[in-house]
């Protein structure tokens, strides 16, 4: 990977960090209504994904994806801002504040939308695919899926249905080694989830989901497959979120410190981008700037008006206003 493309990438993932420490740091001052489910540590599987996919593409996020919603929007929309005020539940945000975090779909920037319900999207993102196949787009349907979502009878249903149609789908499995507390290899038959997948006989790549460079050329690699007509690819991103479900730590010492210090994906970057000449001062201007921007958003969110009780039940359904109960 070329020097410009990394620094970008080393960017984009210092966003979707300060993004997420932010949002905790105002979530514990009880300014962000709802539940708080961060993707810290995961940083570099929503980077590749959020570079590679076009306006005209479809993704279907999960819990953990505030920063390739935040990502998208300000890339195709210019108004990034607008996924922080979501998440504070204000006017602003691009449901008018009724999404939150779950909830946050803006379809003309490619988010469809994460819903409470895993792995219901796993049925739905074959709708997508198929109209794309069928009006001869070359876009693709990408849904981002947790290790938890493959128990779901949804996951084999939506596999098999992209394989015998050769739909136009990227399945993007973040396995970050939990469910919950369940250790993926408890829970699931094989804790390699792409094992599970390639059954189906399409493509399946596993990845090492801390290393920007190879999450970013493997998901360059299905996504081209994709578009070029040749049916669905699987992509498992290996990769460990910093944040339980619950507070307080549940996982070993030895694994904590390996996922937080030894394979951090930024830290990983730095050592990269060290190798090819950046200097300190360079990068941690990058964090800076991002970290800068991230501030504004947070200000613009805080500072923007709550939704209109009046329109409370407006919009809830496309084109059918709800009428009073
Ligand atoms: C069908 C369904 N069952 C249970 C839940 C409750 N739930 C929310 S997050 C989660 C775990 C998801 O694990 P995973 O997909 O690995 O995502 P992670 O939180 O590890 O990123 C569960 C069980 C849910 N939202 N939907
Ligand atoms: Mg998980």
């Amino acid at each position: 990977m070329d020097k410009t493309t990394m620094l970008g990438l080393y960017r984009d993932m210092w966003m979707i960090r300060a993004f997420e420490q932010g949002l905790e740091r105002e979530f514990e001052q009880g300014n962000v209504p709802g539940m708080l489910h961060t993707g810290l540590g995961q940083e570099a599987t929503q980077a590749a994904l959020a570079d590679q996919l076009l306006a005209t593409d479809c993704f279907f996020p999960d819990h953990r994806c505030h920063g390739i919603n935040a990502l998208a929007q300000q890339r195709h929309s210019g108004d990034g801002e607008r996924i922080m005020a979501e998440l504070f539940g204000k006017a602003t945000g691009v449901c008018s504040g009724k999404g939150g975090s779950l909830h946050s779909a803006d379809p003309a920037v490619g988010n469809f939308g994460d819903n409470a319900v895993e792995g219901s999207y796993m049925a739905t993102v074959l709708g997508v695919a198929l109209a794309s196949k069928l009006r001869g787009e070359p876009n693709v349907a990408c849904a981002i899926i947790g290790d938890g979502t493959v128990g779901r009878g949804e996951f084999h249903e939506s596999l098999n249905m992209a394989a015998i149609w050769q739909l136009p789908v990227l399945y993007a499995c973040v396995n970050n080694g939990y469910a919950i507390s369940m250790p993926v290899g408890q829970g699931h038959a094989s804790a390699d989830i792409v094992d599970l997948a390639r059954g189906y006989g399409f493509p399946c790549e596993q990845v090492d989901g801390n290393d920007i460079v190879e999450c970013h050329e493997k998901i360059g690699v299905a996504i081209a497959h994709i578009r070029a007509g040749h049916g669905p690819y699987f992509v498992e991103l290996k990769t460990w979120r910093w944040q339980g479900i619950f507070a307080g730590e549940f996982r070993p010492d030895a694994e904590v410190k390996y996922w937080r210090e030894d394979h951090d994906p930024i830290l990983m970057t730095v050592d990269r981008l060290i190798g090819l000449g950046c200097t300190s001062a360079e990068l941690d201007a990058i964090e800076q700037e991002a970290r800068g921007v991230i501030d504004e958003w947070i200000t613009f969110a805080k500072e923007s008006p709550a939704p209109d009780l009046a329109k409370a039940t407006a919009n809830v359904y496309v084109n059918w206003e709800v009428t009073g109960a």
